[in-house]
């Protein structure tokens, strides 16, 4: 008699009739996993792989990536140019050049009446670098606004400024490689198994390998804290405390690397003196952490031969977001850990072109981390363009977060939105539709044309998106990877880079500026922009990107004369003493006073609100709420609630409940478990009308990067379930 194994039938992987693989590289998260998708004899993608020989992944992907190829044809697409005269009537199609010429119209009219920088554009982390570039160039050297900035501003400002305080410049040090050569990982607000799976799984095995400390300071117990040797739960928006004790530990026991400090930084005994203040004991009052826990992670990460560090949104997303990126900036720089395998600073970025929109947009200022303030940058890029350099404003405009609250305030007049969707994403919905409505025009550029801010635009421009475009992205690593148009936009829906290229005609008549076409002729001109600069790609093409499944910055023309293999390009950075980005090659260590200015729970509101991801869901869900195999796992909003609580408030699992804060209320299902502290619940945020009525979202005075994590809320239970129960599917949205 057969037993076991033997009499189960065998797996069957169904045949989906691939005839042709193709390459890209995922759209989703900041991973950067190389991904090849399946084309059925009729050219339709029917399946996604991991690429095997792809340095990042391995072969492997995550939920997202699998699934990835059923975008094309989900639910919602824009396929049509839209138009209408007031936001709440009905849309009417329209032609292309109806739509453009309305835009570009609409610009002039507006600045003419208003002024220069009446009129805002707003871009995001998700979009192909070359068009980030072409946009930029459009925006700065043509239309010429200086509120111009991208959803970056809710994701990684924060570590952008708290990188440019610490070194000099913007631009993570490190790489997923560090995971093999460090003796002690300490993961600050990063929740890496559900939001980047694949550098999750680097770090794991690479850990299982060699068994290295993993300290993990989150509020939460996620799952990364419950694989971590220590976890410490801090008390939400105090972990520049922890860090100060930390130093204070390692100064008082001489655990700093003295040589380092002396050779490659300034400012050692204005950091010794702040922190001499946050002895252990002092600080556990603050931050939730017990006296003995902050030495013994102290010691364990001063004295451990590499230290790295990585972070996420747990510590941008705070109104100490920069402080606390250069809190871990200087405990990397007093104990020597930059720039040194296994030792190292390591910002896990968000979206997957985060890092692009950071290099090329020209948000914060010019191409390649050139800045607005610098006389020699803006006639650099003027000569470069063929304008004059006096058209550029000479420092830099509004972040996001402030155009919202300008135009709430009827300073800005016009906007156009392109790949980001903000009446789901930025704090305070209430107060983000009082400011949409102030607008005489508003255009919406996104892939789908049933995004909740299309509510309040006048022209909608439906776009292609990820494997429908052709460009790169940089991944966290500075790994530079490409997308390849393996199927067209929906209907007449046009990739990114065309829009760009259609409107920049209308405001460049003369054909002064030039606009390449295509894609591999934007990324060899921002190559001519970055020689000899930080971020130098001069050794790269598309070719060759795709021929080594990315590679990372800086990879420069010499190397690649010299014969150098582009993985040699740019593993990390800052590997010798005084390559810091400061005029004196020397890094900053910053004292970090701790000021404590968040919203705390009370006794009205006593409940912390803590706001973040699924696994299976991305963002405003306009792409993973209509993939059934993504939205099955969590299709309605809901809270992770202390079982204690719950019992407290007569809550059983399963039944509704609606919280409310200062800014409005929601409604969620609650759903009882461990993970979270009885005094906190953990909200995702990607059900719309749901997180962020709730949340304040005060903004870091550097970055002015929203708090999304910290906000305090009461939890009311609810009578009437069924009532609950519709209202919570009308959120489903889809
Ligand atoms: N599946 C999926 N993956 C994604 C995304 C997605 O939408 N879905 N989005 C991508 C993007 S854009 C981003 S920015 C990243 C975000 O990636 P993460 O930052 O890892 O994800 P979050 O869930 O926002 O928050 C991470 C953790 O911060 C913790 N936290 C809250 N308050 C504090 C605090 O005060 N201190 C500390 N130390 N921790 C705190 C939370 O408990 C949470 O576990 O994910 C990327 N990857
Ligand atoms: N409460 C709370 N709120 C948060 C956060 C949190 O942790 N808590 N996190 C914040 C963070 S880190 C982030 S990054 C933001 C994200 O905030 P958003 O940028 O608003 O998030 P998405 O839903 O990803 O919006 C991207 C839009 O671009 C569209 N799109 C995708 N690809 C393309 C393309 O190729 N072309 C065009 N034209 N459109 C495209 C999508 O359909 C979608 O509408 O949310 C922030 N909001
Ligand atoms: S880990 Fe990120 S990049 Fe990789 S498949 Fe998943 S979503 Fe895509
Ligand atoms: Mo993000």
């Amino acid at each position: 008699m057969l037993f076991g194994r033997k009499r189960k039938n065998p797996i069957q992987i169904a045949d989906k009739g691939v005839v042709e693989w193709k390459y890209a590289t995922c759209g989703y998260c900041s991973t950067g996993c190389s991904i090849e998708v399946g084309l059925n004899g009729e050219g339709r993608p029917v399946a996604s792989r991991g690429v095997a020989d792809a340095d990042v992944n391995r072969g492997k992907l995550c939920l997202k990536g699998i699934f990835e190829h059923e975008l094309f044809s989900s639910a919602g697409r824009g396929t049509q140019p839209l138009m209408r005269e007031r936001w709440h009537e009905e849309w009417r199609p329209a032609d292309w050049d109806t739509a453009l010429d309305k835009l570009h119209d609409e610009i002039v009219r507006v600045q003419a009446r208003h002024g220069r920088d009446s009129f805002a554009v707003i871009s995001t982390g998700q979009l192909l670098t070359e068009e980030f570039y072409t946009l930029g160039k459009l925006t700065r050297g043509l239309i010429g606004t200086n509120n111009y900035d991208g959803n970056t501003t809710l994701c990684m400002s924060s570590a952008v400024s708290g990188y440019k305080r610490s070194f000099g410049s913007d631009g993570p040090p490190g790489c997923y490689e560090d995971f093999e050569h460090t003796d002690c990982l300490i993961a600050w607000g990063s929740n890496l198994p559900e939001q980047h799976p694949i550098i999750y799984w680097r770090m794991k095995e690479a850990q299982e390998r060699r068994n290295f400390t993993l300290i993990v300071v989150d509020p939460r117990v996620t799952m990364l804290a419950q694989n971590a040797h220590m976890h410490l739960p801090i008390t939400p928006g105090t972990d520049v405390v922890l860090m100060n004790a930390m130093m204070h530990v390692i100064f008082a026991e001489g655990l700093e690397d003295k040589r380092y400090i002396e050779a490659n930084t300034d400012g050692v005994e204005a950091l010794r003196a702040e922190v001499a203040k946050y002895d252990p004991v002092t600080a556990s009052k603050i931050c939730g952490i017990d006296e003995d826990s902050i030495r013994v992670v102290a010691r364990a990460f001063a004295k451990a031969p590499a230290a790295m560090q990585i972070w996420t949104m747990g510590i941008n997303q705070s109104t100490h977001g920069s402080d606390g990126v250069v809190g871990i900036n200087n405990l990397a720089l007093i104990t020597g850990n930059v720039g040194k395998p296994g030792g190292t600073s390591l910002s896990i970025t968000g979206q997957c072109n985060a890092m692009g929109t950071r290099e090329w947009s020209s948000c914060s200022g010019l191409p390649n981390h050139r800045y607005l303030e610098n006389a020699r940058d803006r006639e650099e890029i003027a000569r470069f363009w063929n304008m004059d350099p006096e058209f550029f404003p000479k420092q830099r405009g509004m972040f996001q977060t402030d155009i919202y609250q300008a135009m709430e305030a009827g300073q800005i007049k016009g906007l156009w939105l392109i790949a980001t969707n903000p009446l789901s994403s930025l704090p305070n919905t209430a107060r983000i539709r009082r400011a949409m409505e102030q607008l005489e025009f508003c255009c919406v550029q996104d892939c789908y044309q049933d995004t909740e801010s299309a509510q309040y635009a006048h022209v909608y421009l439906p776009a292609g998106t990820w494997a429908e475009k052709e460009g790169v992205m940089t991944n966290t690593e500075r790994r530079i990877n490409l997308v390849k148009p393996l199927t067209p936009p929906p209907g007449v829906a046009k990739p990114d880079l065309w829009i760009f290229n259609r409107v920049a005609e209308r405001f460049n008549r003369d054909a002064r500026v030039k606009f390449p076409e295509k894609a591999a002729d934007v990324f060899l001109e921002m190559g001519e922009l970055s020689r000899g600069r930080l971020a130098d790609i001069s050794g790269m093409n598309h070719d060759l990107i795709e021929k080594n499944r990315g590679i990372q910055w800086p990879y420069t023309a010499a190397q690649r004369e010299r014969g150098e293999a582009p993985p040699q390009g740019g593993k990390r950075l800052y590997t010798a003493d005084r390559e810091f980005r400061y005029s004196d090659g020397r890094a900053k260590l910053i004292p970090l006073p701790f000021i404590d200015n968040n919203e705390v729970p009370d006794k009205e509101f006593p409940v912390w609100l803590n706001t973040g991801r699924l696994i299976e869901h991305w963002h405003g869900r306009t792409k993973t709420g209509k993939i059934g195999n993504n939205n099955k796992f969590s299709p309605i909003p809901f809270i992770e609630i202390n079982p204690d609580l719950a019992d407290e408030l007569g809550v059983q699992r399963g039944e509704y409940v609606r919280m409310v804060s200062r800014r409005g209320d929601a409604v969620a299902m609650a759903q009882p478990t461990q993970r979270v502290p009885k005094n906190m619940v953990f909200l995702p945020f990607h059900f719309f009308d749901c997180a962020n009525r709730l949340t304040l979202g005060l903004l870091d005075p550097h970055s002015r990067q929203p708090a999304y994590k910290q906000s305090a809320i009461r939890i009311e239970k609810i009578a009437d379930q069924i009532a609950a129960a519709k209202l919570s599917m009308e959120m489903r949205r889809f």
